[in-house]
């Protein structure tokens, strides 16, 4: 029986170590904790409840909804709505900014979130996972519009992803490192199982969408042909390749035993700067690599230190292990 330290006493604990907290944060967080129980909950009933399948809708992506993608949305916003924690929400799934209905007070702080990341894995039931980045709402703003969320990834207060796996897990940063939790299912508590989460500095996987491969620029091609040519090539060591088509997944993975994530920018839809979002994806995860001594790079310039532009902005993403990255990166730099 595993008696350990709950999330919900490593949240206070975290609480006492910034001077000053009013417990704002320390509940808000168990309120997001609270929606991804609640997520993880509909995803392992999957067909015995009736939710998987395709809604009859698309998101502002373009991409067909999935019935999860939605109750996943609703799930984030029923449960962080009512508390007075939040001056406004966004998501994938919602064109624009979710303002707090007028019943409920508002609080000093905006997040952003992808409510069911790797949907299209649903309904083969491979793992998907929830993703989620909080800001401070800029000061004297109480009806905050799409720009007051368009803030550099340096400035997230925390971020953090539930994986629904085999495990359900919760990781989180708060800037003081990264901790992963295990969902108990029998007591319904996330107990700490990850204290410290490290990524190793260097690894042989990557993880990239070979199918892409006759649309990446000059320096990927580059970078893929020495993984694949292995001890036979200039890296002289082979390389193993992992695609889950869930980011959660291959960070979780990565966070467990490194690896390099790559979406990079790719010629297939010139409109596209890729295909990740920056807002909910690529700066949320990149808080937490880089906080488990990993980096996240464009190939051309650290992600968290972007400045956004739209709430739905797409970006290229390298991520993981920082050697790895850093020869993505000098590959760019050489071009
Ligand atoms: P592809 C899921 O839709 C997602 O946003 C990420 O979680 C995942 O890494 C990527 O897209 C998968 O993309 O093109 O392989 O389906």
């Amino acid at each position: 029986m595993h008696t350990g330290e709950t999330i919900t006493q490593f949240i206070s604990k975290e609480q006492r170590r910034i001077s000053g907290a009013s417990g704002d944060f320390t509940a808000l967080l168990n309120d997001v904790v609270t929606a991804c129980k609640y997520i993880s909950s509909a995803v392992n009933q999957g067909a015995l409840v009736g939710v998987l399948g395709t809604a009859s809708s698309e998101n502002i992506q373009g991409e067909t909804q999935k019935e999860l993608d939605i109750i996943s949305n609703d799930i984030f916003l029923k449960s962080n709505e009512w508390a007075g924690h939040l001056a406004g929400m966004a998501s994938e799934e919602m064109d624009d900014v979710y303002e707090i209905p007028s019943e409920y007070p508002k609080g000093k702080y905006l997040m952003l979130f992808d409510p069911l990341d790797g949907s299209s894995n649903i309904d083969v039931n491979l793992s998907v996972g929830s993703i989620f980045s909080i800001l401070h709402c800029p000061s004297g703003v109480t009806d905050p519009k799409a720009k007051d969320f368009l803030q550099p990834g340096t400035k997230q207060v925390c971020a953090g992803f539930a994986l629904y796996g085999p495990s359900t897990m919760l990781v989180l940063t708060t800037g003081n490192g990264v901790s992963g939790f295990t969902l108990d299912q029998n007591v319904g508590e996330f107990l700490l199982t990850h204290p410290n989460m490290k990524i190793p500095a260097d690894t042989q996987e990557f993880a990239i969408n070979m199918s892409n491969q006759r649309f990446w620029e000059a320096p990927m091609q580059r970078y893929i042909d020495e993984c694949l040519a292995g001890t036979t090539g200039a890296r002289d060591k082979d390389f193993n390749m992992r695609w889950v088509a869930s980011m959660v997944a291959e960070v979780y993975r990565i966070l467990t035993r490194g690896g390099i994530f790559m979406y990079p920018a790719d010629t297939k839809d010139p409109s596209k700067a890729g295909k990740l979002r920056l807002m909910y994806e690529a700066n949320p995860m990149g808080f937490i690599v880089e906080q488990a001594g990993g980096l996240c790079s464009t190939g051309r310039e650290r992600i968290l230190e972007i400045q956004p532009e739209g709430l739905h902005q797409r970006i290229p993403v390298i991520l993981g292990s920082q050697n790895e990255v850093e020869r993505v990166i000098s590959y760019h730099r050489d071009a």
